[in-house]
């Protein structure tokens, strides 16, 4: 058939290819989540419900997407990070974040009542989307060990706070004064000393998100490839070189 004479609208899209052989991440984050969490009665400063949901949003993404090696979620944002050489979307940069965030939107979605059984879905909630390229394993490395000291720096101050305020019969607003200017090592005390406390002991989930692996299992007849969520300490060095072969490429 011959070319119809609108056909060169199409010349108008843009090239949005990203560069091969780097490492793409694409982070998710809830729109206005401290509204959406008041709507929806979130128990503060953490709601398992909501932490869950959003790890079984993620692991539905990680199914359906081999090219995505691994993910790490905390509070209302998610990260996907897919292999080094992926070829996926011919690496569009449009195309693999609009997939991902609406396959992660639907899915929250979708599974709401699975784990909200009593507490209906109002509106419909929205997530943000970015990609970014990292250069180098090490930059990699870097944005994950960032994420992850963002839940403790963000966990440590809202459990203090929440527990000032719950247990201690602030108000919002004395909390916040008390907690001007103090550092960690203060937060573990007033926790401590004040509530009878040990920050180490709140949940893994909490002080470290969630991480989803893929892990093999193999035994004489099979090998198989399994999603696993892990509450690892990633700022460790440590821990890179425990997991070396999470960034490895298998062709
Ligand atoms: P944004 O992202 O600019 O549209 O605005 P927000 O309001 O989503 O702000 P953001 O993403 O910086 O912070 C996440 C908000 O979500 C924060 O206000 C606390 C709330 N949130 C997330 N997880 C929980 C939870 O488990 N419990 C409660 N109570 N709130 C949560
Ligand atoms: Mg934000
Ligand atoms: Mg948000
Ligand atoms: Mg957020
Ligand atoms: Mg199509």
């Amino acid at each position: 058939m011959a070319k119809s004479t609108f056909e060169y609208v199409k010349k108008f899209e843009l090239d949005d290819t990203i560069l091969p052989n780097t490492w793409m991440v694409v982070r998710l984050d809830g729109k206005c989540f401290h509204k959406f969490s008041d709507d929806h009665n979130f128990a503060k400063p953490n709601d398992i419900r909501a932490l869950r949901l959003m790890n079984f949003a993620a692991f539905s993404v990680l199914r359906e997407f081999n090219d995505v090696l691994m993910a790490f979620g905390q509070s209302d944002e998610y990260s996907f990070i897919f292999r080094k050489h992926t070829t996926l979307y011919k690496r569009r940069a449009a195309k693999l974040l609009t997939t991902i965030n609406s396959k992660f939107s639907s899915s929250y979605v979708y599974y709401w009542p699975k784990f909200f059984e009593r507490e209906p879905l109002k509106y419909p909630p929205a997530f943000d989307g970015r990609i970014v390229t990292y250069p180098s394993e090490e930059n990699l490395i870097d944005y994950m060990k960032w994420r992850q000291a963002d839940v403790h720096i963000n966990n440590l101050y809202n459990t203090t706070f929440w527990t000032l305020v719950l247990k201690g019969n602030l108000t919002p607003q004395q909390a916040e004064k008390r907690l001007c200017g103090t550092v960690s090592a203060d937060k573990n005390e007033i926790l401590f000393q004040e509530f009878n406390m040990n920050y180490n002991n709140e949940p893994e989930i909490f002080k470290r998100g969630t991480l989803l692996i893929r892990k093999s299992i193999s035994n004489d007849q099979e090998h198989q490839s399994v999603i696993i969520d892990v509450h690892d300490d990633m700022l460790r060095d440590k821990f890179w070189v425990e997991h070396s072969s999470l960034l490895l490429e298998k062709k």
